[in-house]
């Protein structure tokens, strides 16, 4: 088996099209998918709990006659983290520690205490900022897995302050992911009901007699999922539809091509629709890295969805320089970009788009998503132009602050007057009137 990754050259005429076809993903909003979706929510917001326990044995095959019997106790959770080996304990114990204190820095960083100030006639102008009350987050239970993904929700979501975070993750034949469990016990998860589906989106959302009602739902999920939270968005706030997984690599050319190739691996081996891409200015180094492919493909376990992501969705792009490396880049916008380059600060300062950048040789996006401590929740489909990684900053809220002193009611109140007579609203101007002297 070997494989053809695309190669393309900026210098051709036909480059910005065939780069637009390369990044082209439609994300999949199926009509049938949707529908369901819907008729589960409402099904759920008639019914309740009567209607979880039905899809739950209907679609997970675990019957239950309460829900009470679908939570997970604090005693479980902490017996999944006491069951752990040693090392993989120690390994979950750094990664949350770091993942705390990147975010405890961001919250400190961010203004998380508000602001307020006060003008010469004594009025105060500011703004309060709150931790949501409670989170839902979604934990898929089949492929996708991932105990990395419960450090990276809900401790952005409990340093932000947010007092309860409600845990939902199917468990298919009734099998309990014990990494899953454990990661929710580090992360001080506050409860977890083994649910999912457009079913347990729409039990947070609306509450039944056991699940409590949340004011967000955040994680990623199945399509069922993602058609769930599209639909409840609204009632209850959520993070992002995210897409599959994507890695651009540029490169001057200097860095083992193994290394690279792995890279691009790490990324394709999520998903067949994810997408690796690497730019360099040496059309040589491009080979060597397509020939490192082809030679390590074979030790990977994952080498079926590795070559359908790369066969399909991969690029090797050959720029006349760095600086044009960095242009494509930022028209990109990759969920990560890594710079691995012998300069890699003078580079980054041109990049304006990216989810996470990893910069120099030895930041490999893998570090990024375990253990480094920024968030692995990341802007996906050129979305990193107008958006930001996962954050303390999801979790709260703002309010505004206004108190107007008796000066500062006669000064604004004329102001207000005013544009209210304009705006035709005529209590409104005199609510602010009755306050002049
Ligand atoms: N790279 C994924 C996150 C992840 N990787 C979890 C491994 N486990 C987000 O794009
Ligand atoms: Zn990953």
């Amino acid at each position: 088996m070997s494989i053809q990754i695309r190669k393309f050259d900026s210098s051709h005429p036909d480059f910005p099209k065939q780069l637009s076809e390369v990044l082209a993903f439609e994300a999949s909003e199926d009509e049938a998918i949707d529908r369901s979706a819907m008729q589960i929510l409402e099904h759920i917001k008639r019914e309740g709990d009567k209607a979880v326990l039905e899809y739950t044995k209907r679609f997970d095959h675990v019957e239950a006659d309460s829900m009470a019997a679908l939570e997970i106790s604090q005693a479980e959770l902490q017996a999944a983290l006491d069951q752990l080996t040693p090392e993989r304990r120690a390994a979950l114990q750094v990664a949350a520690d770091r993942v705390r204190i990147y975010h405890e820095r961001q919250k400190n960083e961010i203004g998380s205490n508000g602001f307020t100030y006060t003008e010469a006639d004594g009025t105060i102008l500011g703004q309060k900022v709150t931790p949501l009350d409670r989170v839902g987050l979604y934990v898929p239970g089949g492929k996708a897995a991932y105990p990395s993904s419960v450090l990276m929700n809900a401790i952005p979501a409990k340093v932000a302050g947010v007092p309860e975070v409600i845990m939902v993750v199917p468990t298919p034949n009734g099998v309990k992911n014990e990494l899953v469990l454990a990661a929710a016990a580090m992360s001080g998860v506050d409860r977890v009901f083994t649910i999912g589906g457009a079913q347990a989106v729409g039990a947070l959302a609306y509450g039944t007699a056991t699940i409590p009602q949340v004011d967000k739902i955040v994680g990623p999920g199945n399509a069922y999922v993602a058609a769930a939270k599209r639909r409840v968005f609204g009632t209850v706030g959520i993070d992002m539809i995210a897409g599959p997984s994507e890695i651009l690599v540029i490169c001057d050319g200097t860095t083992n091509p193994d290394w690279i190739a792995m890279d691009l691996f790490s990324q394709a081996e999520h998903d067949e629709l994810a997408q690796s891409i690497l730019i360099c200015p040496d059309e040589a180094y491009l080979d060597k890295v397509a020939e490192s492919v082809n030679r390590q493909l074979a030790d990977m376990p994952r080498k079926d969805v590795i070559t359908t992501s790369l066969t399909n969705r991969g690029a090797l792009i050959k720029v006349r320089d760095m600086d044009e490396a960095c242009e494509i880049a930022n028209f990109i916008a990759a969920e990560h970009l890594e710079i691995s380059a012998e300069n890699p600060q003078q580079l980054a300062d041109k990049i304006r788009h990216a989810g996470a950048m990893f910069l120099g040789r030895f930041s490999s996006e893998s570090l990024g998503d375990y253990c480094a401590g920024p968030n692995h929740v990341l802007p996906t489909s050129r979305t990193a132009r107008f958006s930001s990684p996962l954050g303390v900053y999801d979790f709260q809220k703002r309010s505004s602050i206004l108190q107007v002193s008796e000066g500062g009611a006669q000064t604004l109140g004329k102001v207000a007057a005013e544009l209210a007579y304009g705006e035709g609203l005529q209590a409104h101007a005199r609510s602010a009137e009755y306050r002049l002297k």
